[in-house]
């Protein structure tokens, strides 16, 4: 085993978003967003978008776990465990309730205020994501979110507004949350959370989709030029959900059509961290008639405003055939994704892939040349409280360590600069894609069933205890 490998000053820590844990979805003048219009999902049934909040309904965000009214509770359990930094995502309808307002709403900004400055009592550094699946609501339906130009200025006054207060408090920045999501085009909830755009049939999701995610990397460079003048010092991130396609076989044909799934994956974060779009994705627009509004300046503007780090979640790896499909023809990467004998899934199906973070880690470091951040990792899974209110998760610490031991080879074997580990959901949040509280990622228990019932009371896992020695030992004892 080798020793005390991780960097000193590695940033070990773990992540949340606004809308899946704050909850007060109306407090301090706070506006909807689209993850208040979203049903829990149940049992196979995926979340509904409703337009607007419908009465009856089962909104989980709305009052999720009460970080709100909770948070120094829960920071300090997170300085229990050793917390260096802490990732959360500012709600953008706390500081444009509706999105275009000229002016922000200073009891949303206040609130940042309070928080950040609780996570500094401790030494804990902010890691704040500007837009994490929580677009206005207002925005999508006046404006059809980055489906609209107009959209781009609505962003980039919000993101200036929280550069210019958090100047100061924050020094670790990412514009969108797994911008490159878009690729499942075809999925409601990628496109709605992601872009503000709401699927309509009878149109090319595809086009949309290629026109608002340019709009959003337009958004995203202006955003980081606006930045790095308000405080040179600050380093904004691009931040993607890193999914390797592997091939099916060795077979030629698979491993090429595995490329050509990283290429429609990896473009988003190609265009924030080159500054400009990769061959294939531009000839591939081109090629299929797409005519997207991308100017001359927009191109400059890319230039200009490009990333400083790789952030990254990381959760399963996926697998291709080109049996199921035509490498010269496929749109939708899901139509040609086949089962990977190698690997054991998840509760949720979620194929566990260890090695496959260290692949990645390489992976991305070869492409970027820039430093990476592993910001999201881990497993959902449902919990059981014992009669002594312990709560013993031996699985999630099996699945956190082996993907540590595969970092640690990353960083001490192949020379990956990593800036730090925030596993996913550090605390039990509402779930985004099931919009449940049963599938648990945290190290703290949250006492809330999928019906909204619950104490709200929170309670250490085993797996609490287990992080607070990895912290402590740099990961040298996992
Ligand atoms: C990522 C999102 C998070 C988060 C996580 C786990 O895609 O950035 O918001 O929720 O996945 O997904 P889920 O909650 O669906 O299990």
């Amino acid at each position: 085993m080798v020793e005390n490998s991780f960097p000193a000053g590695f940033l070990w820590g773990g992540a949340v978003a606004a809308h899946q844990l704050e909850g007060a979805w109306q407090a301090g003048g706070k506006g909807v967003s689209v993850a208040d219009v979203m049903t829990a999902g149940e049992n196979g049934v995926p979340r509904e978008i409703t337009k607007g909040v419908v009465a009856g309904k089962n909104y989980p965000n709305h009052d999720a776990i009460d970080f709100y009214g909770h948070y120094k509770e829960d920071i300090a359990l997170f300085a229990e465990m050793g917390f260096k930094c802490f990732r959360t995502s500012i709600a953008w309808t706390r500081i444009f309730p509706n999105g275009d307002e000229a002016e922000p709403n200073e009891a949303g900004l206040k609130f940042y205020d309070d928080l950040f400055a609780e996570c500094h009592k401790y030494g804990i550094e902010p890691v704040v994501t500007l837009a994490h699946f929580e677009m206005p609501w207002h925005l999508v339906e006046k404006y059809h979110g980055f489906g609209n130009r107009k959209t781009i200025d609505f962003f980039v006054r919000f993101a200036t507004t929280c550069f210019k207060r958090y100047r100061n408090q924050v020094k670790y920045w990412m514009t969108f949350n797994e911008i490159d999501n878009q690729a499942a085009f075809n999925n409601d909830f990628s496109m709605a959370t992601n872009s503000g755009l709401l699927l309509d049939n009878d149109s090319d999701n595809e086009a949309e989709m290629y026109q608002a995610a340019h709009y959003e990397v337009v958004a995203s460079a202006l955003a980081v030029k606006e930045g790095k003048r308000i405080n040179p010092d600050f380093m904004i991130g691009t931040m993607i959900n890193y999914t390797p396609a592997y091939p099916a076989s060795s077979a030629p044909a698979d491993v090429l059509m595995a490329q050509r799934v990283n290429q429609r994956r990896f473009w988003f974060s190609d265009v924030q961290v080159w500054g400009e779009y990769p061959r294939e994705v531009e000839t591939y627009i081109q090629r299929r008639g797409f005519r997207p509004d991308i100017t001359e300046e927009d191109r400059i503007v890319l230039k200009e405003g490009t990333v400083d780090y790789v952030g990254f979640s990381y959760y399963q790896s996926m697998t291709v055939s080109a049996k199921k499909g035509d490498v010269d023809q496929i749109t939708d990467p899901m139509d040609i994704v086949v089962e990977n004998p190698y690997l054991e899934s998840s509760d949720w199906d979620w194929p566990i892939d260890p090695i496959g973070l260290r692949y990645g880690l390489n992976d991305l470091t070869d492409r970027y040349h820039l430093p990476l951040f592993i910001v999201e990792n881990g497993l959902g899974a449902v919990d059981q409280v014992e009669a002594n209110g312990e709560i013993h998760d031996p699985y999630r610490i099996d699945y956190l360590r082996k993907h540590l031991e595969e970092v640690r080879k990353a960083v001490t074997l192949d020379g990956v600069d990593l800036m730090g580990y925030t596993p996913w959901g550090c605390i039990d949040l509402v779930s985004a894609g099931t919009g449940q509280m049963s599938k648990r990622y945290g190290f703290i228990y949250v006492d809330k069933d999928d019906d909204g019932n619950g104490s709200l009371a929170r309670s250490r896992k085993d797996s609490f205890y287990w992080y607070q020695k990895v912290i402590k030992t740099n990961g040298a004892d996992l």
